[in-house]
């Protein structure tokens, strides 16, 4: 198939593009590089030294002999080379990544929350727009989060996107509808994946526009067996208070000597995924396109669930380090439950890689080989949710 992954160059995108290479698609990256400008931005690096794009793909080619196209576009702000781009490739599949994807850089500032919601609602509109402009029968897989559900402790699994609601017509007669499950962001960056969600319910009724939303858990991990081909593919691993995600700030914190950060009591349970099956997840959902008409196609896209302190404990069971409980910076329930289906990837044939597995342990070897690229100054949480959550007490402080 031709597959178009925007978004190419980032943590989930660089890897999932070598992977949909690997068994023989045709790849073309588009992304505008913005994730490399907002580490500038931040002041920080990631953990692992990552090539530029046009190294990393002159890589691929010289190991695999497999080519990948790449265009710098802004999807966001670029809409008629969105167009003309797509016009030449005519893609059976997008990978849509090319979102500003971490809540707390979502959070810090007026400046960042309006970047976050005209970056994702932009380019997730011109993408629907364009494909629908030009006619194509492009099959559009997106990157969406569990966030869009909420951490509200419900005795459910939650089901994949939709829910059934019954309630009494005007002559008393029950009626059965299947509604969006509501959605119930906890961040800026996670209402911009509800309000994508309302975009793809429109474009797949007026327009027929063929749509799987991936609604992906928190992903942890570096390497596939792809980004491990040579070292100038490795992977971005994100340990910063901004773009690290929890588990694997928990595996950079105890690699570099530093106490496990986790907010609050750490009673917050949240879905996870290991980057090797969210690069068998993408494949998984583009190969299986044909299946995708009418509405709107949801997919959990998570393997386990474990509440933060579990997690603080394993890591701490496994390296010895200290674990804190600090300020939580971000206003969320300090515990809830949480239960998901992820019957369809299942029923695809996805075998889930589990946190047990090995490989968290040679994430850990991993974050320690590059351990002296830490920079302990950016590894605490510091973008508030509002002004209480900003009042941080003075006993704290110290
Ligand atoms: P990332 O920031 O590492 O990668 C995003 C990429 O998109 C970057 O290379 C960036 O340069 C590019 N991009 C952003 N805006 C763009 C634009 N307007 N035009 C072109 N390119 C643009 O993020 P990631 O962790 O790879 O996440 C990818 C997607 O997966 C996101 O949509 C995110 O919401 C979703 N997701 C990620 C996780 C996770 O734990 N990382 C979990 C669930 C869902
Ligand atoms: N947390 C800590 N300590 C830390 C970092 C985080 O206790 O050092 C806590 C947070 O308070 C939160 C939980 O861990 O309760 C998860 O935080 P996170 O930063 O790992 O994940 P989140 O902000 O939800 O965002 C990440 C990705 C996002 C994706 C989402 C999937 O950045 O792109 O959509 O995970 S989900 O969580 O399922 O919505």
């Amino acid at each position: 198939m031709r597959i178009m992954v925007l978004g190419g160059d980032g943590f989930c995108g660089w890897p999932s593009s070598l992977h949909l290479s690997a068994v023989g698609h045709e790849v073309v990256i588009v992304d505008s590089l913005v994730r490399r400008e907002i580490d500038d931005e931040l002041g920080v690096l990631s953990l692992t030294p990552i090539a530029e794009l046009p190294t990393r793909l002159t890589t691929w080619l010289e190991r695999t002999g497999r080519r990948i196209g790449f265009e710098q576009v802004d999807v966001a702000n670029e809409y008629d080379r969105l167009v003309a781009l797509l016009d030449d490739v005519r893609p059976d599949a997008v990978v849509h990544f090319a979102e500003q994807r971490a809540a707390p850089y979502s959070m810090k500032s007026p400046a960042h929350k309006r970047y976050t919601m005209n970056n994702n609602v932009n380019a997730t509109h011109n993408l629907l727009a364009a494909v629908t402009q030009l006619g194509l029968d492009t099959h559009i897989v997106h990157l969406g989060t569990m966030g869009v559900y909420g951490y509200e402790s419900v005795p459910v699994d939650l089901p994949e996107g939709y829910l059934t609601v019954s309630y009494p017509d005007r002559n008393g007669d029950v009626r059965h509808r299947e509604i969006l499950y509501p959605t119930q962001p906890g961040s800026i960056y996670h209402l911009t994946k509800s309000l994508d969600q309302l975009l793809f319910q429109f474009y797949a009724a007026n327009d027929d526009v063929r749509i799987t939303d991936l609604h992906q858990g928190i992903v942890w991990g570096t390497q596939t067996a792809e980004t491990a081909v040579d070292p100038l593919l490795i992977n971005r691993f994100d340990y910063d208070g901004d773009y690290g995600t929890v588990l694997n700030r928990f595996l950079v914190e105890a690699a570099a000597g530093l106490p496990l950060t986790v907010h609050g009591t750490g009673g917050q349970t949240r879905a996870f995924i290991n980057i090797n099956d969210t690069v068998r997840c993408v494949q998984l959902a583009v190969e299986s396109g044909d299946e995708v008409r009418g509405r709107v196609r949801v997919m959990n896209q998570i393997t386990e669930t474990h509440q933060v302190a579990a997690l603080a404990d394993i890591v701490a069971g496994l390296t010895g380090a200290q674990v804190s409980q600090l300020w939580n910076p971000r206003r969320e329930a300090e515990v809830n439950d949480l239960s998901a289906r992820n019957d369809r990837f299942l029923d695809l044939g996805l075998d889930p890689i589990l946190l047990q597995s090995n490989l968290l342990v040679a994430e850990i070897e991993m974050a320690r080989d590059y351990a002296h690229r830490v920079d302990p100054a950016k590894v605490p949480a510091e973008s508030y949710w509002n002004r209480d959550r900003a009042a941080v007490p003075e006993e704290v402080l110290e």
